[in-house]
């Protein structure tokens, strides 16, 4: 039996390079590669740094589809289809849109693939297979088997997953809706054993709250420490109130941590269900914290709430650019499906479209909605510009000097690397047509 693996990209400009730092291993592919009996032979073919041989010789193609790139997964779907070709889907929006994604393949399989990939290709084998499979969340104790990438080009930074899911419940989130507001550990055995398997020096630890638990933390950063990794991951503000902690990161080579500030304001931060973000005391300070503790912060934040106008956007950048953020995101809110933000503008007749993922003509960086101090447009726009202006090369200098007391010289030239690219992707990646130009040659 032989598996075609895909990993689609979002969409391409005709004639444009891929985005640089989407360019990352698909750790999902090395965890489906990992579940399948050896005996079984796989292929991969990663959309957005080559081309897909629709023609390859194969038996079952298997994609894994993210909401970005459910359109563009379905075009590809049909196209082996259309040569008898079964297809079985799974991935977050496979999750969010089980119906919806039925329509377009053989099977899709629904949460995660530990517990039912066994069966599904059992079933297939059988020629018996399914219409949906059911995974469970909670099993995931194998490790990734990274083979499947060689002599592919990605960015030189290992994926590592510490844990799935998260507690919170942000109305925007598809994390929370995946994993139903609950957080599932990995045992420090098997990322200890990953991160000695993994081939670069730095480490990407996939988990979107890496602290939601201290004392959990504290220890996986003391067992790490040994390994000598630099890393990043995903946190949130709490970490400034625990200085053992910070200590701990620091001293396990954490450099830099992701921190979804979301918004500054409070009314914002509680229409999204995420005023836990308020409730950690003067948000300067705990900046300043992290900070001290040498690590550099990749702030996020996210515009469109009932509370946004034109000012939100030029308030939130004032603030980056005070606290010299080693990077940052300035993103418009986008309604993914089965969010309570979608099903609220949905019931409010906001939508734009009804399904943006799919719409005609829909491209990245456009509002999918109508928010209700300012126009969708010009808040596109503000947050392009935005983005511009933080990675503009005043910007980038007077943070990069402010970098370098942070974090370490590896880590300090990458500083100069990532931001010049993110600074040259602003435009790359504004109004990329969704799902389109399927045979465009990446580069
Ligand atoms: C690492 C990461 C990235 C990396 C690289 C991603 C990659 N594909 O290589 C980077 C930084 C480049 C990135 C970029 C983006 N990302 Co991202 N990313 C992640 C992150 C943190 C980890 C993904 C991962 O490796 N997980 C570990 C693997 C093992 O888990 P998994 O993918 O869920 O796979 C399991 C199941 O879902 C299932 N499964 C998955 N696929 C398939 C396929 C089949 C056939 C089967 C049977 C089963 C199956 O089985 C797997 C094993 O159990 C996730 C959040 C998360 N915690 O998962 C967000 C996430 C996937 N990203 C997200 C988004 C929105 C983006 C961006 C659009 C962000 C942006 N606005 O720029 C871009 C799009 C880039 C692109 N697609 O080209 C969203 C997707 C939401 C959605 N509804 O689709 C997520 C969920 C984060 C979020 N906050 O909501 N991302
Ligand atoms: S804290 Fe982050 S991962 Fe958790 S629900 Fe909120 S946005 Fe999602």
């Amino acid at each position: 039996m032989k598996i075609t693996f895909i990993v689609p990209a979002i969409g391409k400009k005709p004639g444009k390079k891929y985005i640089g730092t989407w360019k990352m291993e698909p750790l999902t592919i090395a965890m489906l590669k990992a579940l399948t009996p050896p005996d079984v032979e796989t292929e991969l073919f990663d959309d957005r740094i080559e081309l897909i041989n629709y023609e390859t010789s194969t038996d079952l193609v298997c994609i894994t589809v993210e909401t970005y790139t459910a359109k563009r997964s379905y075009k590809i779907a049909q196209k082996f289809r259309e040569r008898g070709i079964p297809v079985v889907m799974g991935g977050y929006h496979v999750t969010l849109c089980p119906e919806e994604a039925a329509e377009h393949c053989d099977s899709v399989m629904i949460g995660n693939a530990e517990t039912v990939w066994k069966t599904m290709l059992e079933d297939f084998g059988r020629g018996k297979i399914k219409p949906v499979y059911q995974g469970n969340t909670a099993e995931y104790d194998i490790q990734p088997d990274k083979s499947i990438f060689t002599g592919k080009k990605y960015l030189p930074v290992s994926l590592v997953e510490t844990g799935r899911g998260c507690i919170h419940s942000c109305d925007f989130c598809s994390i929370c809706r995946f994993y139903e507001s609950h957080y599932h550990a990995r045992s420090h055995e098997l990322i200890i054993d990953d991160l000695k398997r993994s081939k670069h020096d730095i480490a990407f630890l996939v988990d979107d709250n890496l602290v939601a638990d201290h004392n959990n933390a504290i220890r996986l950063f003391e067992e790490i420490t040994p390994l000598k990794k630099k890393w990043a991951g995903q946190g949130t503000l709490s970490m400034a109130r625990n200085e053992k902690l910070l200590k701990a990161m620091k001293k396990s080579g954490c450099e830099v941590i992701l921190i979804g500030f979301e918004s500054l304001n409070p009314e914002n931060l509680r229409q999204m269900n995420k005023s836990f973000n308020l409730a950690m005391g003067e948000r300067d300070e705990l900046v300043k914290r992290v900070h001290d503790a040498g690590l550099g912060i990749y702030a996020t934040f996210v515009f469109g709430y009932d509370n946004d106008d034109e000012r939100t956007v030029e308030e939130a950048l004032e603030f980056a650019k005070k606290h010299k953020f080693y990077t940052a995101a300035f993103n418009h809110l986008l309604p993914f499906p089965n969010t309570p933000l979608y099903k609220r503008l949905r019931e409010d007749n906001r939508l734009i479209y009804d399904k943006w993922w799919l719409a005609d003509g829909y491209n990245y960086g456009e509002l999918a909605f109508n928010p209700k101090k300012i126009s969708a447009e010009k808040l596109s726009k503000l947050c392009r510009d935005a983005r511009k202006e933080f990675s503009s090369a005043r910007t980038v200098m007077s943070r990069g000097f402010a970098s370098l007391g942070r974090t370490s010289p590896l880590l300090w030239g990458l500083f100069w690397a990532m931001n010049l690219r993110l600074g040259e992707e602003v435009d790359q990646k504004m109004n990329v047509p969704i799902g389109e130009n399927l045979d465009e040659l990446p580069k």
